[in-house]
């Protein structure tokens, strides 16, 4: 039966940081309604597709949405409907070549996302499917199987993401080892709940972050590791054999573009690439750091091959991670590809715009051996669509925050459905 886009509807909801964003309802003819959220970034990649806001000061400190619902409500609404949902590809194409832009700046980006993520919503929910078996159909990668991404759980916040001196923006704990999704979450959350004591226990803040990590202020970043080591072992667990480390530095929030400079005021230190990369090979020969995300700045490609081709990253196959690298962009991503700058992909859809090019990014990553993280945004919804595509393309990690803050839990809620569905 043919599934025509009747209406497209969109409204200003707030985020998790409480600021606007996109909500995307979509009728079609039978009368099937779905809706999908559009989630934002605070350390934001200078090459993402582009978030159009009104710079209205008079409302949300020029954080409104206004002007994106209306493209959505006045313009996609018209020029999409009568289309059939299930063509997804033709409708991002058509949104695209309708913006007409480069970086989607004239409906917005997060307009028109919106609109690609509740279609593929709203056309699993009319074939009465789930969103996750939808989205496989979608991807034209073949895959037999279904796998569990395993988690990367950011359980201090620093950067942008905290009110901290940390200049390192995440620290994540990898529970690479447990046999399932479910054990392994159950693991991160122990560790999470014995990280809380840690820091209380030396006087340090418990409060949360805005992705539900805590965000203490501290001495030096070593001391983060040290506290993430113990928190760790009085969960009963062994640092390096169960419970791998991360990092995303978020390195072009403190790269001084002027000097040439990394600058971690936290250690009063200000690093050359050279020595920004014996630093982080000391942390990784101290403290099972095997995940790297934004080591470097996103334009310091020279630094990411240098980094991505040493010995030791190589013979502990460390996680080079490119995310204001790539920013979900094919044509970054295959520039990294042939420069062999890093060997794993973070996927955020919103970096791109619409879900055709997110599956076409996650596509190139597998037939170019990548490994591939997809991730939320620090501003969330409660939308679950990434639970759904991690496991749609059998994503090997998904980066969705710490075990608590309901907007993060809504998505690893989501894998245990699915996972406990699976069985
Ligand atoms: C990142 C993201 C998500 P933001 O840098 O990877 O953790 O942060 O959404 O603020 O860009
Ligand atoms: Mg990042």
């Amino acid at each position: 039966m043919p599934l025509k886009i009747k209406k497209i509807f969109a409204t200003e909801i707030l985020d998790s940081r409480g600021n606007p964003t996109l909500q995307v309802e979509i009728e079609l003819n039978n009368g099937v309604k779905d809706i999908a959220s559009v989630p934002s970034g605070a350390s934001t990649g200078r090459f993402e597709a582009f978030e159009l806001r009104d710079n209205d000061q008079k409302r949300y400190a020029g954080l409104g949405v206004q002007k994106a619902v209306a493209s959505v409500n006045n313009i996609l609404n018209k020029e999409l409907a009568g289309l059939e949902v299930t063509e997804q590809k033709k409708i991002d194409d058509l949104m695209i070549k309708l913006d007409g832009t480069r970086n989607k700046s004239k409906f917005g980006a997060n307009a028109i996302l919106g609109v690609s993520l509740a279609c593929a919503h709203v056309a699993a929910k009319a074939n009465a499917q789930a969103l996750y078996k939808y989205l496989r159909q979608l991807y034209d990668y073949k895959l037999t199987t279904w796998t569990l991404p395993t988690p990367v759980v950011n359980v201090i916040n620093g950067g942008k993401h905290g009110s901290t001196n940390i200049n390192i923006q995440e620290f994540w704990l990898v529970p690479h080892k447990a046999p399932s999704f479910a054990e392994k979450l159950r693991q991160a959350s122990e560790i999470f709940h014995k990280l809380g004591e840690v820091l209380d226990s030396v006087g340090l803040d418990t409060d949360l972050g805005n992705e539900g990590g805590y965000s203490p202020h501290v001495q030096s970043h070593v001391q983060v590791f040290d506290l993430l080591h113990q928190a760790i072992e009085s969960a009963g667990y062994k640092p390096g054999v169960d419970i791998l480390m991360g990092i995303d530095a978020g390195a072009s929030v403190f790269y001084d573009e002027v000097k040439n400079v990394y600058k971690l005021p936290l250690d009063k230190a200000e690093f050359s690439a050279t020595e920004l990369t014996e630093y982080y090979l000391r942390l990784m020969q101290t403290y099972d750091l095997r995940f790297l995300e934004d080591p470097f700045d996103q334009e310091d490609w020279s630094a990411w091959k240098h980094f991505t081709n040493d010995d030791f990253v190589k013979n502990n196959k460390v996680k080079i991670i490119g995310d204001d690298l790539f920013v979900t962009n094919t044509e970054r991503f295959q520039k990294g590809i042939a420069l062999n700058a890093a060997n794993t992909i973070l996927i955020k859809p919103n970096q791109i715009g619409t879900l055709t090019e997110t599956l076409v990014a996650i596509t190139m990553a597998k037939k170019n051996n990548y490994q591939v993280i997809i991730s939320h945004r620090s501003g969330e919804t409660n939308d679950t669509t990434i639970a759904d595509l991690a496991v749609a393309v059998n994503a090997d990690y998904i980066k969705t925050g710490s075990t608590a803050r309901g907007e993060r839990i809504a998505k690893y809620n989501r894998l245990l459905n699915i996972e406990q569905g699976l069985k």
